[in-house]
């Protein structure tokens, strides 16, 4: 049982949970191929869906399986999104942005009735802060956002390249991963912040595969 077979599993879990006509929103990673790939199977099977994707990568994979892929501002809401994390631990919190598509993974999650995340066992932990934060920057505030991110005791690094947005990312490393929902408030009241990789009230479900085991939390 690899890795890949615990994303797999996930995954395929997760796909199970959707509806014919269902709009779905498609999370970014490699997590979230096997659920494209799951999702891909349904549909040439018959399912009815539509998607909408957080990356020009994730469309461009539905696409090429025959998924429906409808242009986010043209949607208002998603009944069911499946993304993957960094790290996701049992109050359903969950750090993202390591693939740098945190932004729009956040307004697809704020648009969705339901927003479950997949993940294999290496990402589920006792409490998040572990990994780097990811934090989507105007280029135009680059260093403002370092400055503050600096007072709020981390060490920043500016990713190279830039987001689907046009935007950079600025990953900051806690040494003491500070209260995460007050983090999270401060960031959100940051100009120049544009979207951060804390999920704390996004998401609805967990499926998490250890060793063949699919195991679901629910909020
Ligand atoms: C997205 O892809 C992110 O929010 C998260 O950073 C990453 C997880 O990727 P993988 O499944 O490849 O670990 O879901």
């Amino acid at each position: 049982m690899t890795q890949d077979d615990d994303k797999r599993a996930a995954a395929e879990a997760a796909v199970a949970e959707v509806q014919p006509d269902m709009l779905v929103g498609l999370g970014t990673g490699s997590t979230v191929r096997f659920a494209i790939e799951a999702l891909g199977r349904r549909v040439a099977d018959g399912l009815r869906v539509t998607a909408v994707a957080t990356s020009l990568d994730s469309a461009a994979r539905a696409a090429a399986l025959g998924i429906v892929v409808r242009d986010f501002a043209e949607v208002a809401r998603v009944d069911l999104t499946i993304d993957g994390a960094d790290e996701v631990d049992d109050r359903l919190w969950a750090i993202k942005g390591a693939g740098g598509a945190m932004l729009r993974e956040k307004i697809v999650a704020a648009a969705s009735t339901r927003m479950v995340v997949i993940a294999d066992a290496s990402k589920r932990v006792t409490a998040i802060g572990g990994v780097k934060l990811p934090v989507e920057v105007l280029p135009f505030a680059r260093g403002y956002v370092t400055d503050r991110l600096a007072m709020l005791d981390a060490t920043v690094t500016v990713r190279d390249g830039v987001t689907d947005n046009c935007n950079i990312v600025l990953d900051a490393r806690f040494a003491a991963f500070p209260d995460a929902p007050a983090l999270a408030g401060a960031l959100d009241a940051t100009p120049g912040v544009l979207g951060h990789g804390l999920f704390l009230d996004q998401v609805d479900a967990t499926y998490v595969a250890d060793r063949g085991i699919v195991t679901r939390l629910e909020r």
